[in-house]
């Protein structure tokens, strides 16, 4: 018995000592915690699906910054001057700040300083898709908090919707992503809103001769420019990216990019190399439980990027400011 206790205080070294996540990280610290996420998620998200999109997505921003560890929720700080995550170009439309703000204090009041607002956000993710229909995937915990946040690196990591296959596989890649991944991760599109000027230049300007991308269907520009984007720079209206669909997580998504109606360049380019295009139409081929199972498997890989545990980082006590 004293060897196998042993062993197992040496497999835990080793566990912390490779930097992993594991399932239940907060079982004897917090038991509560994950039920607390999710039981908040499930009273709210019902009221409120369109946040399920912008919790996704926010996680995926604070994965592709500096590793999945909350940065995205930090503040500007007046005093430095710094220019955080939240005020760089890819952020001004995320959305669900307070949202995680509310989560955090009620873990706070259960267990003070223990769970991360990183793994608060990675579970509230997970866990909001879950009640709108969507997919679910593992969430190992453990992940801490970082202390800096930085709004020119979120610009230079988050892809942006004008990326061409080549940036978007780079972009990736550096993220230990490949392109299964980047197919299936886009393929989150299938829900939320996006407002014109991701895309508007397609419509209005394309190569800067008053022309328009002749990628995208020329009757769905059509209507986009009628009936949604009436100047290019109009920035109030919301676009949905998987029109009629859109609070349904499906393979619609998919369908749409091989109509050649795709909103952003990000989208329609992946219709473009051989590689992305077969993995589409396997996808197609197969069933919403398959690419659930898929779409599962690359959120645990996005999940883990760049994670710091042990003793990396902190346990922020307010989201919004690192710890004074
Ligand atoms: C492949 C590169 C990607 C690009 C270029 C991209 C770009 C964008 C853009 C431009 C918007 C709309 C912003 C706006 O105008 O309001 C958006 C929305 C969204 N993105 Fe992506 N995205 C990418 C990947 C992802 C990934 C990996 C996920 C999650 C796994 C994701 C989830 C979402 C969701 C759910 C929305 C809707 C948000 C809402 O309704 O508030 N995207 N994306
Ligand atoms: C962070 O900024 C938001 C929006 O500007 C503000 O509502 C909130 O009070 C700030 N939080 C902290 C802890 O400073
Ligand atoms: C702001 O910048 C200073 C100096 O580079 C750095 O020490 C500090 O940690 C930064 N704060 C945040 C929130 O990134
Ligand atoms: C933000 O990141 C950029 C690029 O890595 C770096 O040049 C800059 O000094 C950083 N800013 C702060 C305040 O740390
Ligand atoms: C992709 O975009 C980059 C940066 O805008 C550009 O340098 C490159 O030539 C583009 N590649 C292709 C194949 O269009
Ligand atoms: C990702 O990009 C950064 C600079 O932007 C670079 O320092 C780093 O080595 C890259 N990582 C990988 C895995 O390519
Ligand atoms: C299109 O873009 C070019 C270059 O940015 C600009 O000079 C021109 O005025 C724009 N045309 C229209 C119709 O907006
Ligand atoms: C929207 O456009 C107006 C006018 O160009 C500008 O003042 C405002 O800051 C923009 N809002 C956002 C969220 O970019
Ligand atoms: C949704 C959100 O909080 N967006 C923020 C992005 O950054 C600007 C500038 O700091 C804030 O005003 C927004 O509130």
């Amino acid at each position: 018995m004293k060897g196998f206790c042993l062993v197992l205080v040496f497999v835990a070294i080793l566990v912390s000592v490779r930097g992993d996540l594991q399932m239940g990280f907060y079982g004897s610290s917090c038991p509560k915690a994950e039920k607390i996420v999710q039981d908040y998620v499930n009273q709210h998200i019902p009221n409120a699906p369109s946040l399920a999109a912008a919790l996704i997505r926010m996680h995926f921003h604070d994965c592709f910054v500096r590793g999945c560890d909350a940065s995205i929720l930090l503040n500007a700080t007046s005093s430095s001057g710094n220019q955080t995550e939240r005020v760089a170009t890819p952020n001004r439309t995320v959305r669900g700040f307070d949202f995680i703000d509310t989560l955090k204090s009620l873990v706070e009041a259960e267990c003070p300083g223990v769970v991360s607002c990183a793994d608060i956000l990675a579970l509230a993710a997970r866990d909001s898709i879950v009640i709108t229909g969507g997919p679910s995937w593992k969430v190992p915990t453990g992940r801490r908090d970082g202390l800096l946040s930085n709004a020119s690196e979120a610009l230079s990591d988050i892809p942006a919707p004008t990326d061409n296959i080549t940036i978007l596989t780079q972009k990736f890649a550096n993220k230990s992503l490949d392109l299964k991944d980047l197919v299936l991760l886009s393929g989150a599109h299938t829900i939320g809103i996006s407002h014109c000027p991701s895309f508007s230049n397609r419509l209005y300007n394309f190569t800067g001769v008053g022309d328009r991308d002749p990628t995208l269907d020329s009757e769905y520009a059509d209507n986009l420019r009628s009936r949604k984007c009436r100047t290019q720079n109009d920035n109030t209206t919301k676009v949905e990216m998987d029109p009629g669909s859109r609070k349904t997580f499906d393979l619609s998504y998919y369908s749409l990019l091989l109509k050649r109606r795709g909103l952003f360049e990000s989208d329609s380019a992946l219709t473009r190399n051989s590689n992305t295009l077969t993995y589409i139409n396997q996808l197609l081929q197969g069933s919403v439980q398959n690419f659930f199972s898929e779409f599962a498997t690359s959120m645990e890989k996005m999940g883990q990027i760049g994670v710091k545990t042990g003793s990396s980082g902190e346990i922020r006590r307010s989201c919004a400011v690192v710890n004074s």
